[in-house]
C-alpha cells in the first residue's frame, strides 16, 4: 500500500478541552505521522471557504460558526492509505454511531462538536492541504 497524505483538523470542542495531545496520540497510534501542524483561529473567510461544499446544507451556518468559535489545529498526516486510515480511526460523523476505540466514540460531544475533521478522498486531501499549508511547511 502506498504512503499518502491526508488533512486533519482538531476541532474547537477538542482544543477547548485540552485534547490536542490525546487526539494526536490516537492518530499516531493508528499509524499516521504528523508531517505538518499549526494552531490557528479560523477566519470567517477560511471557515466558509473550507466548507463551501456544504453551503446549501441546513447546518452550514452552525458548522462555520463552530469552526471559528475557538482555535483549531490543522495537520497534514502521512501513512499507508492515509485517507482511509484516518477515517477509520475518526469513527462515524455522529458519535452515537461511532465504533469503540475511535476518536469520535471517545471524545466527540455531538454530531456538530465531533472533535475531528478528515479528508474523504485523496483528491480532496490535496485541495484541503493546499488550503492551509505551503509546501515548505510540510516536512515528511
Ligand atoms: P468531516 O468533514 O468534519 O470530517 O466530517 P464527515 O465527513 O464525517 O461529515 P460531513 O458530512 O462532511 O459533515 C461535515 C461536518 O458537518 C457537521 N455536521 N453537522 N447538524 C448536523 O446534522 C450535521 N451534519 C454534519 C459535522 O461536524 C461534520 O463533521
Ligand atoms: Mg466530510
Amino acid at each position: 500500500m502506498a504512503v499518502t497524505r491526508t488533512f486533519s483538523i482538531i476541532k474547537p470542542d477538542a482544543t477547548r478541552r485540552n485534547l490536542t495531545g490525546a487526539v494526536t496520540a490516537k492518530l499516531e497510534e493508528a499509524g499516521l505521522r504528523v508531517v505538518a501542524s499549526k494552531r490557528i483561529h479560523m477566519t470567517k473567510e477560511q471557515a466558509e471557504g473550507f466548507y463551501a461544499v456544504h453551503k446549501e446544507r441546513p447546518f452550514f451556518g452552525e458548522l462555520t460558526e463552530f469552526m471559528m468559535s475557538e482555535p483549531v489545529v490543522v495537520q497534514v498526516l502521512e501513512g499507508e492509505d492515509a485517507v482511509k486510515r484516518n477515517r477509520d480511526v475518526m469513527g462515524a460523523t455522529n458519535p452515537a454511531e461511532a465504533d469503540e476505540g475511535t476518536i469520535r466514540k471517545e471524545f466527540a460531544l455531538s454530531i456538530g462538536e465531533n472533535t475531528v475533521h478528515g479528508s474523504d478522498s485523496e483528491e480532496n486531501a490535496a485541495i484541503e492541504i493546499a488550503f492551509f499549508f505551503n509546501d515548505d511547511e510540510i516536512v515528511g
